[in-house]
């Protein structure tokens, strides 16, 4: 077994779970958030400040990968670790969804999917198979299963077909993956917005006993009330001594909520994409910061915050880097916002210690603003 997950407790307020994930490069907390290294990289981080800033493992790609550099030059390498100079566990999503993603570049066929390359136009075929093949060539702690994401909204017979076809690929890669002991794959929950479908779902992959289960399908341009109801009737019958992972999900709000209703694990490009383009989580609730109001704001970005950029920088100074498309700026709010996020998963991991995530949530949205970003 290459994971193993270690059940710590319950908040007795809340119910969200605490707990550790042993993996092969080392053990993380949970409830975790995972930044999002697509291209073997966390935009604009190095691994030294990722680890400066307390992030415990990563997430990659194995869609972008595979298109560039390939998954075998990395094989070469000596596996995605080394190759980006990370010793921390990695996660790779299968690719699945960001193939989904490509629209009229793909054609699905139970075989596989057939694709164009986003990058030069070339021609792919990607099978659950191969979703694992590279993923084992990328040495990712935990790989995902190739599945098919229903888009949103979308009808019951779409979504009923589609999460019986992911069970039969979640099938597949379970017998094409060798490499079990060094390598964990994960389970992906599809079933959309039904209920029934979602259960069915849950029972096939119970079937095939994956050492971990991810809910997929969310965050899909749903409501959020909607993806809390999801949450709500999926994870209660999920495995309490198995880690829970929902997808692609990553504003403060959408944390704590899904923490409270049971999830172990993010990831969500939100903090360094924003980051990128101006805009920083504060505790006080989102700021742009190339908004005139910082011209000649000298103080922090975040007075609460102690992240290097906080500690070092004025917003005036932050506004002036962006402006001037200095590529500081965007390192420096990047460094900010992934710090912001992870610090949050620690209070929340803290809150849950002290049976008080309902008063931390409510203590952090009054300041915050609930769904702020
Ligand atoms: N499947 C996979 N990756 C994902 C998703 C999914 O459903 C989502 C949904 N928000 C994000 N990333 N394989
Ligand atoms: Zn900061």
């Amino acid at each position: 077994m290459a994971i193993k997950y270690e059940f710590i407790k319950e908040c007795k307020q809340s119910g969200a779970r605490l707990g550790k994930l042993h993996t092969p490069h080392g053990v993380i907390e949970t409830p975790i958030f995972m930044p999002v290294g697509t291209q073997a990289t966390v935009k604009a981080m190095t691994p030294e400040e990722l680890k400066d800033i307390k992030a415990q493992i990563i997430l990659s790609n194995t869609y972008h990968l595979y298109l560039r550099p390939g998954h075998k030059l990395i094989e070469k390498a000596g596996g995605l670790h080394t190759f980006m100079n990370w010793d921390r566990p990695i996660l790779t999503d299968s690719g699945g969804f960001q193939v989904f993603s490509l629209g009229d570049l793909r054609k699905i066929s139970e075989e596989g999917v057939e694709f164009r390359s986003h990058l030069d136009g070339s021609k792919h075929f990607i099978s659950p198979e191969k979703a694992v093949e590279i993923q084992n060539s990328l040495g990712s702690d935990i790989m995902m299963v190739f599945d098919e994401c229903a888009p949103y909204p979308a009808d019951r017979q779409y979504v009923k077909n589609s999460l019986e076809r992911t069970t039969r690929w979640a099938k597949r890669c379970k017998e094409a993956h060798k490499n079990t002991d060094k390598q964990a794959l994960f389970g992906i929950i599809q079933g959309g917005m039904y209920e029934d479908l979602r259960k069915q779902s849950l029972e096939e992959l119970l079937e095939l006993d994956f050492p971990g289960y991810a809910v997929g399908g969310l965050s899909v341009g749903e409501p959020k009330n909607l993806m809390y109801e999801v949450l709500e009737y999926t994870t209660p019958f999920m495995p309490k001594d198995k880690p829970r992972y929902l997808m692609g999900v990553g504003s403060p709000d959408c944390l704590i909520e899904g923490t409270i209703r049971g999830i172990d694990m993010f990831d969500c490009v939100l903090p360094t994409r924003i980051g990128r383009n101006g805009t920083a989580m504060t505790s006080q609730g989102k700021i742009v910061i190339k908004n005139a109001i910082h011209t000649e704001a000298f103080e922090a970005l975040d007075p609460e915050c102690g992240c290097y950029t906080c500690k070092n920088y004025s917003r005036a100074y932050l506004r002036h880097l962006f402006k001037a498309n200095e590529v500081l700026g965007l390192r420096l709010l990047t460094n900010h916002n992934l710090y912001f996020l992870l610090k949050l998963m620690e209070e929340v991991r803290q809150a849950i210690r002290e049976d008080r995530l309902l008063d931390y949530r409510n203590d952090f949205f009054a300041k915050y603003g609930y769904d702020n970003i």
